[in-house]
């Protein structure tokens, strides 16, 4: 498999894809491994982590450079990524001895009885990752499910094969055992399904909703858990009483950061009338305003676009449908001429929810501002898709702000803000966005099943 830097076309590394054998053979010794990692007391367990952490500050530098190679994300934001696993971490060894903790629910000494939940880690869990953060959509898998006892099989995304590896490779320098977090299982879509063949206990899936129901589609059978986070289409709704400059600062942020390439980027934004003119010529200049170029150049903000071809042809195909049907491009709307996969940052106005840029995940640094007369016309246009990842309300005013984002159908609730994830918080998609929870509390839970005990003395 070739692994290939977004930025220049370029052949960083060929690496051999794990065929049927070894992903059967990974299963096995995971299987043989796990209750001897699971008996192993919860403080060496984390003091492991705490190890990979020290590693990864250690190292954070060069695996920065690294995630920018492969995947063109620019090296302020990939040191960025690397700098916030770091919270997650603390979060997770933090809170993983009271996720794990018994539960005494009766204790009767008149009948001898006591009544007692036990969390059991789930086995084998298979980690099915995305490319566009591979350090935080893999360590809110593999950090709550190594702490509490399960054994990893891990398959990066192929656009973040180096990434993948470098996480296996700490993670054993760390001293977690090779059988437990198996070196990751390199390859495409084909080895993800190799995996979901093998008799695991659970699988945690982040990608797009084309493969989250394929996955869940071949474990279902098996009644095997399975954990979905996909993709999102994320409305920001800007009201009539905001500073408009302020916000269009703060909502371009989040439309553009990552080059756009963010599950929870903001991807479609509602501006009322009274503020639109001046919303508008912010947002566009903001626009204008980024350095597009080398990801290695710490100045870049936006970078090229990881899934390439691919993805150039998407956001194309959305200005093409967008413009045929009336929109127009105040910047932007077209690839760059220029070695490697470039877009051009591209803002459309005059858009509705007949064209494809306000339905579809875009995925890129592309976005369509729609002007509204009303917060209940901006309540009904952001709950109007098959998503339910993020929504974000912009306005000084709090109560409108928690009344409006109360009826739209989403896992998180912003005021003021966007594209944010915190490790106490739990992330979790609705509608096609996804099933299941990771990060707070609930994240940890996810990775354990309750075992219920009944005792009664002799
Ligand atoms: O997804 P793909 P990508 C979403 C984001 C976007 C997508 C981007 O919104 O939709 O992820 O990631 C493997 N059986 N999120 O392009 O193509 C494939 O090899 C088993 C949401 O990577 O779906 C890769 O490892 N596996 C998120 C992985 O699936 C298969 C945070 C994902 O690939 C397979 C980040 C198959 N048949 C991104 N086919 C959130 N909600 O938190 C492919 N794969």
């Amino acid at each position: 498999m070739r692994v290939v830097n977004p930025a220049t076309g370029e052949v960083l590394r060929e690496v051999a894809e794990a065929d049927r054998a070894a992903v059967a053979a990974a299963f096995r010794r995971a299987r043989a491994a796990q209750p001897a990692w699971a008996a192993t007391p919860l403080a060496a367990r984390c003091a492991v982590i705490r190890r990979f952490r020290a590693l990864a500050v250690e190292r954070a530098e060069p695996l920065a450079r690294t995630l920018t190679l492969e995947v063109g994300k620019p090296i302020t934001q990939a040191r960025g990524e690397l700098a916030g696993l770091l919270p997650r971490i603390d979060f997770f060894l933090a809170e993983v001895e009271g996720a794990l903790a018994d539960e005494v629910v009766l204790t009767s000494p008149a009948d001898r009885l006591e009544e007692r939940i036990r969390r059991e880690p789930l086995g084998v869990v298979a980690s099915i990752s995305a490319w566009n953060y591979p350090w935080y959509v893999g360590a809110n898998v593999f950090l709550p499910a190594l702490l509490t006892g399960n054994a990893v099989l891990y398959k990066p995304s192929e656009l973040a094969t180096l990434t993948g590896l470098a996480i296996g490779e700490l993670l054993h320098e760390a001293g977690v055992p090779a059988d437990v977090f198996h070196q990751a299982l390199v390859g495409g879509g084909n080895v993800g399904a190799m995996l979901l063949e093998e008799p695991i206990d659970a699988v945690c899936f982040t990608g797009s909703y084309a493969t989250g129901i394929k996955v869940a589609a071949a474990v279902a059978p098996r009644l095997v858990k399975a954990q979905l986070e996909l993709g999102g289409k994320d409305p920001a709704y800007v009201c009539d009483d905001v500073d408009a400059v302020a916000a269009a600062a703060a909502v371009a942020d989040g439309a553009f950061y990552n080059t756009g390439q963010s599950c929870c980027a903001v991807e479609r934004v509602y501006v009322h009338e009274r503020v639109w003119p001046r919303f508008v010529d912010a947002f566009v200049g903001t626009a204008r305003g980024y350095v597009v170029g080398d990801p290695l150049d710490a100045r870049t903000y936006i970078g090229p676009l990881a899934r390439r071809e691919a993805a150039l042809a998407v956001l194309e195909a959305q200005v093409a449908d967008a413009v045929g049907h009336g929109a127009r491009a105040l910047v932007g709307g077209r690839r760059l001429d220029r070695p490697g996969f470039f877009f051009a940052p591209t803002v459309l106005v005059d858009v509705d929810h007949t064209m494809r840029v306000m339905r579809e995940e875009t995925f890129g640094p592309l976005i369509g501002l729609a002007r509204v007369g009303s917060d209940d016309e901006a309540v009904a246009l952001m709950n109007d898709t098959d998503y339910g990842l993020t929504a974000a309300v912009y306005t000084p005013d709090r109560a409108r702000a928690e009344r409006l984002l109360a009826r739209v159908n989403t896992g998180t609730a912003y005021w003021n803000c966007c594209d944010r994830v915190s490790p106490r918080l739990p992330w979790t998609g609705r509608g096609a966005s996804g099933l299941g929870v990771t990060l707070a509390r609930e994240g940890i839970a996810a990775f354990v099943r309750p075992k219920a005990w009944h005792l009664r003395g002799g």
